[in-house]
């Protein structure tokens, strides 16, 4: 069988001395998971930065796969990555035209470091191996490939939304970005929505079109987009769940909340997941239901990210001042209202977290997908489950259709949902939480990856007849 190679920004291979998580992402596991069942490479960065690029490759063998990295320069670091990746693609992928910096240092760093990753990579593919490129930071990454010549089946998965034509045509080069997607064989998004949207700007910005065999045509070329909707690893997850470490931080917590009810929220400290409007929710649900004060209390984990952007560091510096004003006016001498941990836990304390919580607050403002809600689900009693919240803008809603969803823009609908959740009948939790499980168990990561490598390998190869049209 072909080779898988994979190809993301960060190469975190999942350690099981952390709980088996390389670093906070569920997608590290998935892609760890991939490449073992299929044998082949996982390719990136390294996470360092040296003065002067060399192309120097770092093998290694981790966890049963094959790892291999390249340094890149500061310049490199701040203009691809800081730069166009976090402060250009980020934002206005996740409907932040406010946040949106249009540099054209950024796009000229994007641009290069796209070519460096692909010259570095190119030796390594051999002609039966199959390419499969991960997110917003590597979108040229192909295009750079099949300039030298490499002609494998090249796949794409955009982790993040892809947003409405109008916010795209924003992007000072966004022809040019749409055009590089046209040089791999499939591309995936997480949800219909997304797939749609990029369709709108294929028809309507560059008159492409839809072949009899529903490929895209535009640019000269043609690929085939659909969505995979990504999961995560269920099975592991409720495995996880009955480890030593999981039940110790179950008992723990559920001795620190005998009284209460707990909620929880886990997201990096980001904008888009809406930390702040869920703040301001449960402060409304504080303010309107005095009788329910002194049961509930509020766990927020979220460990920081990408603190060198200033748009982090000021959202930082708001929820600070947020959290100690609710915090300030709620609590009392033997309760705090939120508990707000800007660290990570390991994934298996992570797990008796979510098991000892009565409610999880997944609010995002816009999502890809969002990994949390399922794992908080894949975590839960099934005699005696919580109620997830979710917002309408994750991707997941589209799936997880019997969690309450909520508009997180709405302090009123998320305090409505506390008190539903909190009130909530064990027979209808169970309802909901049986069939959101089912979905979290039939939809996991291991049918995403099979679907996506699946849909790849049946895309035509350069020598089938009809590639070029
Ligand atoms: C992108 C897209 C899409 C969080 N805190 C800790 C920790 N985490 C883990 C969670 C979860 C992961 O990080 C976060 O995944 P999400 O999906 O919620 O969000 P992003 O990081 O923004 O991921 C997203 C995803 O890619 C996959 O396609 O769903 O829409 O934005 O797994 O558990 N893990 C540990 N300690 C923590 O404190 N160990």
């Amino acid at each position: 069988m072909s080779r898988l190679i994979v190809v993301s920004n960060r190469v975190n291979p999942p350690n099981p001395a952390e709980g088996g998580e390389g670093s906070v992402g569920g997608l590290a596991m998935a892609l760890a998971a991939a490449l073992r069942e299929y044998s082949g490479i996982w390719f990136g960065w390294s996470g360092k930065t040296i003065p002067e690029f060399t192309g120097q490759l770092n093998m290694q063998r981790i966890e049963g796969v094959t790892v291999a990295t390249v340094d890149l320069e500061e310049t490199d670091y701040q203009e691809y990555y800081n730069g166009y990746a976090n402060k250009t693609l980020w934002p206005l992928f996740h409907y932040r035209v406010d946040l949106t910096a249009y540099d054209r240092s950024f796009g000229e760093g994007y641009d290069r470091v796209n070519r460096r990753f692909a010259e570095t990579l190119a030796p390594l593919i051999e002609p039966d191996d199959i390419v499969w490129v991960h997110d917003y930071h590597l979108i040229p990454v192909a295009r750079e490939l099949r300039r030298m010549g490499i002609t494998n089946r090249i796949g794409f998965f955009l982790h993040i939304p892809w947003p409405a034509h109008q916010l795209v045509v924003t992007l000072p080069r966004h022809r040019q970005l749409v055009e590089a997607l046209f040089d791999y064989d499939l591309i995936g998004f997480q949800t219909e929505e997304s797939l749609q949207a990029f369709e709108g700007y294929v028809f309507s910005e560059v008159q492409g079109a839809k072949n009899a065999r529903g490929e895209l045509v535009a640019f000269g070329r043609r690929t085939c987009a659909a969505a995979f909707p990504i999961g995560v690893d269920a099975q592991d997850f409720a495995e996880i769940v009955k480890s030593d470490n999981a039940r110790k931080t179950y008992d723990r917590m559920m001795a620190h909340s005998v009284f209460r009810k707990m909620i929880v929220g886990v997201d990096r400290l980001d904008y888009s997941k809406g930390l702040e409007e869920r703040l301001i929710g449960y402060e409304r649900f504080l303010h309107d239901h005095p009788d329910m004060r002194r049961e509930v209390m509020l766990l927020q984990v979220a460990p920081i990210s990408r603190d060198e952007v200033e748009a982090y560091q000021d959202l930082r510096g708001r929820l600070d001042g947020l959290i100690g004003r609710i915090n300030g006016a709620y609590a009392e001498m033997d309760f705090t209202p939120i508990r707000y941990v800007n660290r990570s836990y390991r994934r298996d304390e992570l797990a008796g977290v979510y098991r000892a919580a009565k409610a999880a607050l997944v609010t995002p403002l816009r999502d890809g997908m969002n990994l949390v809600a399922k794992e908080y689900v894949a975590a839960q009693n099934p005699d005696d489950p919580g109620v997830l919240i979710l917002s309408r803008f994750a991707g997941a809603a589209r799936q997880m259709k019997e969690a309450l969803i909520i508009n997180p823009n709405s302090p009123e609908e998320i305090s409505d949902a506390l008190e539903r959740s909190l009130s909530m009948s064990q027979d209808e939790r169970k309802q909901r939480w049986e069939a959101l499980f089912d979905n979290v168990r039939r939809e996991d990561v291991t049918a995403w990856r099979d679907n996506f490598v699946a849909a790849l390998r049946g895309r035509p190869g350069p020598d089938d007849e009809g590639q070029q049209e």
